[in-house]
């Protein structure tokens, strides 16, 4: 993940043109190596039916655990040289103490991929993205151009990507891999950088071959690429990766990507867009979107030094998911584990707790799209999803006036109300206008579950 992000530079908009003006659109099917083709690809459907993630940001970057965005602490420390990060090293670490030491310390030993998997089952999420290599460069699988640099050469000598794989597959989960293509430090991509990206040496020798390797033996349903800006698309062949992932990988149908493919490319080309991190747009997007946003609020890795103040409690992530959902986006929640594989329990109840309120409210969730109407000024938030014929309101808040006030729906001879937690009784409600709104009798006492509900309406346009 990036803290922050250059604005897009037009790079991206110029070959978008050219391509246009040259090539024209690709075929049902087959895509060519230029956005104007590879953005034609409808996205599989599974994505926006399955509308929730657990984002997992596990690295060596775990053991020391420590700062505000603590998967940068290698950069902190070495390239930003920031005052906490250089004294916390200072302090704790021998002087000619290395970065790479903190790879023997990852040790994973009480890391079961089960468990960890039986924990997302719960939260009701459909897929994980897993760092399979974030910026520092260690890959949590055995790649063999990330020589004593990966999961099997140092520290938990353990396939982390394949022993997840496994485990989702057999609970039904789709995997995703997290990817940055740049490594802080590598020094063909620091060669290449100084070349101004006229030479490709670490695309050719590690990037590609890697994310082929990827694809190839773990078959991931989604990569989420990153760690793309600070060279252009063509530096790093996205559009000849990405026509080969279309047209020709073993996940060519199913896989879905994001839109980090070069400088200036995210929120233009590729899947569906992350566009900047923890992206909240305040009108209906024209593009499938999804947010990532943090338990922790101060970072996707883990913290040891994360406090109970700044943990989002259930309501917060509820309240966050649903209007990411209501607003046409996925919301893929990230839980940073530990260097010794376990999930803290503040962020396992969290993701029990949100898989226990998409048991009741599931319906207004799963395989929605979003409705006319959005939202509604009320005395609580509100918002919409709709599927098939049925139109659901969920209320962020239980109303405090009675009879409650939905304001939007048009009604007709035959609507039906019902709250999900009690789907056999249906509610009485009154037309607010003669077409327009009805006035609700809610139940006496709200149902205890993680403070928002579901009112489902049947009959209503
Ligand atoms: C990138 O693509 C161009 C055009 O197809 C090709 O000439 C070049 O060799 C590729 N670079 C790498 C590193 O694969
Ligand atoms: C929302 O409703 C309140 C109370 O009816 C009203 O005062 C306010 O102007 C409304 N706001 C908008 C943006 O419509
Ligand atoms: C629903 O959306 C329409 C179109 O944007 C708007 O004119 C209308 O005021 C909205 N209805 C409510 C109740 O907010
Ligand atoms: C509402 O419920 C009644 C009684 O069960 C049923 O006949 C009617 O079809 C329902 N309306 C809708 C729109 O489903
Ligand atoms: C219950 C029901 O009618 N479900 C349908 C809702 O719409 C989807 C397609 O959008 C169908 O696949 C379902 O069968």
């Amino acid at each position: 993940m990036v803290t922050m992000l250059p604005s897009p530079r037009p790079t991206c908009i110029v070959l978008f043109l050219i391509s246009v003006l040259l090539i024209g659109p690709g075929g049902a099917g087959h895509y060519e190596p230029n956005w104007n083709s590879l953005d034609a690809r409808p996205l599989p459907g599974w994505y926006d039916e399955g509308k929730i993630g657990i984002f997992v940001h596990w690295g060596v970057f775990s053991v020391p655990g420590y700062s505000q965005f603590s998967e940068w602490l290698w950069y902190w420390w070495k390239h930003d040289q920031r005052a906490d990060v250089v004294q916390f090293m200072k302090r704790n670490y021998p002087p000619d103490f290395k970065y790479a030491d903190f790879a023997n310390k990852f040790h994973a030993e009480f890391f079961d991929p089960n468990e960890w998997a039986d924990i997302f089952k719960a939260s009701g999420a459909r897929y994980i993205v897993f760092t399979s290599k974030h910026h520092e460069g260690f890959t949590n699988w055995p790649s063999e151009t990330s020589w004593n640099w990966n999961s099997m050469d140092v520290g938990p000598h353990r396939d982390l990507v394949g022993e997840l794989a496994a485990a989702l597959k057999k609970r039904s989960l789709r995997l995703g891999l997290y990817h940055s293509m740049y490594e802080w430090f590598n020094p063909l991509y620091l060669s290449d950088k100084a070349s101004g990206f006229k030479t490709q040496h670490f695309v050719a020798m590690k990037t590609l071959p890697e994310l082929r390797f990827l694809v190839e033996t773990y078959r991931p349903d989604l990569i989420w690429s990153d760690g793309d800006w600070e060279a252009p698309d063509t530096y790093w062949n996205s559009t000849q990766f990405l026509a080969w992932l279309y047209n020709d990988s073993p996940v060519k149908d199913e896989v879905v990507t994001n839109d980090r493919w070069g400088l200036g490319c995210y929120c233009k080309h590729g899947g569906y867009y992350n566009c900047a991190d923890r992206y909240s747009p305040s009108k209906l997007p024209d593009h499938k979107w999804e947010k990532c946003q943090s338990i922790d609020t101060r970072s996707w890795g883990y913290r040891r030094d994360m406090k109970f103040i700044e943990v989002m409690d259930l309501p917060s992530i509820i309240k966050d998911m649903v209007a990411v959902v209501a607003m046409g986006g996925n919301y893929l929640l990230n839980i940073g584990p530990m260097a010794d594989g376990m999930i803290a329990p503040v962020f396992e109840e969290r993701l029990r707790g949100l898989g226990a309120w998409l048991q009741i409210n599931g319906d207004a969730i799963y395989s929605t799209t979003f409705w006319r109407n959005q939202t509604e000024n009320n005395t609580v938030e509100v918002w919409y999803t709709t599927k098939n014929s049925t139109v659901y309101a969920i209320l962020l808040g239980w109303p405090s006036n009675q009879p409650f006030h939905l304001i939007t729906p048009k009604i007709s001879a035959t609507t039906n109300v019902t709250l999900l937690d009690y789907p056999d009784m249906r509610l009485k409600w009154k037309p607010l206008t003669p077409t327009d709104g009805l006035m609700i009798l809610m139940p006496l006492m709200p149902p205890s579950h993680g403070n928002a509900w579901t009112l489902k309406l049947e009959g209503v346009a």
